[in-house]
């Protein structure tokens, strides 16, 4: 297995990483290496551009036959809140999209038992039919799946019908978690891994571009995450046609999987870089802004994200009914002023990532230019009038040319959109005097051309040059401020308004992104930045960029004290987690039917019951009073090694274990470096049998490679205790198995 250092020297030897390399990446890699390879990805895929375009969801009914754990947004036929649209109405929703300058419709919904593929392919041709330049993105490999079943027809045969109807791509939904184990429990009905895939391998082969996602942050784990990357990955490798990967955030209101709980923004972060890092033949990494959110959506393209999806104008409610915005909707300007914002080039894009460019042509330039364009037999120029929203014209996009991504697709060139109506005369002005003098001109300029050519060539040749020179430089300062990079700060320990001080003469932006509280540390502390400077590395950046940080509050926050008794201590933890508490002491009491079930529930000595609303600071510990059945008194210790503090704890709460002293090496100077610290010995060794309800005691420290090296170790210990086990589980069932037939000979 390679270490840290080892695996980002490979990534930026530009080689491909290992799925370890990717788990490892995942558990142990600081965020601030994750946002600088994912970055270096990206730039080598797509340069500075970030795409966005002009889309709309439609979303034709949520009534589905399939009941999946995480889904907010399905319903039963009769439901008060379920949704149907029929052709007709499908058809009315794109007329009324007719003047709405969009550029692709991806329509994606439940499974209706009424929907075969006729009435999938009658949507299609339904939409075209109104909105024929537009690109229809149709269907996950689910719905497909589900509709070619459902004809007894192959699934080329099936993608044919499609994309004769008018599909030209499809989304990426639908792959949840390939695992097969997982899938069972959280989406069992839904079609295999294997068969979403079988969709997406024919759709590459016939020249059909596809998205993927991965719908991540509820009870999957990592290596669970990470075969999901590598399914993709190498199915990309076999057959070539992904555009874009999208990993979707779990949004945990209204469904069955709510538990699980949402997982944190570094989190969010992690998942992208490292998709960016692994999917090295994937061109686009996709940040859904709809799930993410604006800030968030922002920060991913700090992390390899190269694109953030479109207008949406308020046509989806997959998200908003998982908790996620409410009328989702953004502007081109908003798009683009976020691509900005983080320092990178916004690219309106169509569904083949073609750039797309809108030429704002003033009516009245052009009338002039045509003036000025001497052969007055063409002037009528009032005939021409451009579109509202300008020209469009569709280029190439030139980020394929790098040879690490091979354009799945051959890029089509789409004609200018461009209408021609008449349009009355204009009114003679003082534009035509100014059109004479400028004609004047012209003759002056002729005459001087035909009295002394080559003087005028030589003029001619240097006005060119030095409009090629100056173009040059100003586009490359302007779009790329190259050269002109600054060592971003270290605001750690800094007050806030002293870190903004600084950051304003560097050219600096600080972004609060985040407060904790710690009773040690005064208000207004910077408790954490991204992107760091650490005294192994340090980062640069662009002047404008934002720099995120996290302060101490300066007042504590008052929460809402949960009631969490009469339900599983993992339960409890989750919930306690989410309000912002923490664990006082887990107290075990003997029961005679279960084990790890909550009984009761303190405060600062208060009982919390179903009806006490009980307010407390955040980050106070809870009392809980816990179940032991006499036979499962002990519990094991597991490996803490390699954690932070903060997730010590939680392992050690979640095996029923109490966290005893906490104690910080040398290396640990001050309160701000408390927090990048990580467990580098615990009191009793992984897989030590203890009382439930003891303590163990953790050691921390700021020395990374001590944590690596020991954690290695512990890595192997685990191993080895795994197979230990393993071989006694092995030895009981033996000896069970020869227990039962001897009873049943003595029978
Ligand atoms: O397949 C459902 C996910 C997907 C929840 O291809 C949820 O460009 C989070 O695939 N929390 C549908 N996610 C959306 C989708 C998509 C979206 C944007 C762009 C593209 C693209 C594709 O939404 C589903 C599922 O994975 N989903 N419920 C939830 N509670």
């Amino acid at each position: 297995m390679r270490n840290i250092n080892e695996i980002a020297d490979a990534v930026r030897r530009n080689e491909r990483i290992t799925t370890d390399d990717a788990i490892t990446l995942w558990h142990d890699a600081p965020l601030w290496l994750l946002g600088e390879l994912a970055t270096a990805r990206k730039r080598k895929a797509s340069g500075e551009n970030v795409y966005y375009n002009r889309n709309v969801h439609l979303e034709p009914t949520n009534i589905c036959l399939f009941n999946c754990e995480f889904c907010s947004f399905r319903r039963r036929e009769g439901d008060e809140d379920a949704w149907f649209l029929s052709l007709d109405e499908i058809e009315a929703r794109a007329a009324e999209l007719k003047g709405a300058d969009i550029t692709e419709v991806h329509i994606v919904g439940g499974v209706h038992p009424k929907h075969d593929l006729d009435t999938y392919c009658a949507m299609i041709h339904r939409v075209k039919r109104q909105l024929p330049n537009v690109t229809v993105k149709a269907y996950t490999a689910v719905e497909i799946f589900y509709m070619i079943r459902r004809e007894g027809i192959s699934v080329v045969e099936g993608l044919r019908r499609l994309k004769k109807a008018g599909m030209e791509c499809i989304p990426g939904g639908g792959a949840e978690i390939f695992d097969a184990e997982l899938r069972a429990q959280i989406c069992p009905e839904k079609c295999s891994a294997e068969e979403w895939l079988a969709v997406h391998r024919a759709a590459h082969n016939m020249g059909i571009a596809t998205n993927c996602t991965m719908l991540y942050g509820h009870i999957e784990t990592i290596a669970q995450r990470v075969d999901h990357l590598d399914r993709l990955r190498k199915l990309q490798d076999e057959a070539p046609g992904f555009d874009a990967f999208i990993p979707l955030k779990y949004h945990s209101r209204g469904n069955r999987l709510s538990e699980a709980g949402e997982c944190s923004t570094e989190e969010d972060m992690r998942t992208i870089a490292i998709s960016r890092i692994f999917l090295d033949n994937i061109p686009h990494i996709k940040a859904y802004w709809v799930s993410y959110g604006k800030a968030t959506t922002e920060m991913a393209l700090a992390f390899g994200a190269d694109d953030i999806d479109g207008t949406i104008g308020d046509t989806t409610k997959i998200y908003s009914m998982a908790g996620g915005i409410d009328r989702p909707t953004m502007s081109v300007a908003e798009l683009e002023a976020m691509v900005t914002d983080a320092g990178f080039r916004p690219i309106e894009r169509d569904s083949h990532y073609n750039h797309i460019t809108r030429h704002k042509v003033a009516e009245e330039s052009i009338k002039e230019s045509i003036v000025v364009g001497v052969d007055e037999s063409i002037t009528p120029a009032e005939n021409v009038e451009v579109e509202e929203s300008g020209n469009v014209e569709i280029t190439t996009n030139n980020d394929m040319s790098n040879p690490m991504i091979e354009q799945p697709q051959p890029v089509r060139k789409e004609p200018a959109k461009r209408s021609h109506k008449p349009k009355s005369r204009p009114k003679k002005s003082n534009k035509s005097t100014m059109a004479g003098s400028m004609r004047g001109a012209m003759e002056a300029i002729k005459r001087f051309y035909g009295r002394f050519p080559i003087i005028s060539h030589i003029i001619l040749i240097g006005i060119f040059g030095l409009l090629l020179l100056g173009t040059l430089y100003f586009g490359l300062n302007i779009g790329t401020r190259h050269g002109n990079v600054i060592k971003v700060p270290n605001f750690l320990g800094m007050t806030i308004e002293d870190a903004r001080h600084v950051a304003r003469n560097k050219e600096l932006n600080i972004i609060v992104r985040d407060s904790i509280f710690d009773v040690n540390l005064p208000g207004g502390t910077v408790v954490d930045q991204l992107p760091r400077t650490s005294e192994v590395r340090d980062v640069t950046v662009k002047p404008g960029r934002k720099v995120y940080v996290t302060i101490n509050a300066y007042n504590r926050r008052m929460v809402d004290v949960p009631y969490v008794a009469k339900q599983t201590l993992r339960q409890a933890l989750n919930q306690l987690e989410r309000s912002g508490l923490s664990i006082n002491k887990l107290v075990y009491e003997a029961d005679m039917t279960s084990t790890d079930y909550v009984l009761s529930e303190s405060i600062e000595g208060y009982d919390v019951r179903p009806s006490s609303s009980i307010k407390a600071a955040v980050g106070t510990g809870v009392t809980l009073t816990v179940s032991y059945r006499r036979d499962e008194q002990y519990t094991i210790v597991p490996r803490l090694v390699g954690l932070t503090l903060q997730q010590a704890q939680s392992s050690l709460w979640d095996n029923g274990i109490n966290v005893g002293k906490v104690i910080y090496d040398e290396s640990v100077e001050d309160l701000i470096s408390r927090r990048t610290t990580k467990v580098y010995k615990q009191s009793q060794a992984l897989g030590t049998s203890i009382r439930r309800g003891n303590e163990v005691t953790l050691y921390l420290t700021c020395d990374m490679e001590l944590v690596d090296s020991l954690a290695k170790a512990a890595d192997k210990e685990a191993k080895r205790y795994e197979e230990q086990r393993r071989k006694e589980l092995e030895k009981q069932r033996q000896a069970e198995k020869e227990g039962t037939a001897k009873s049943d000979s003595a029978e």
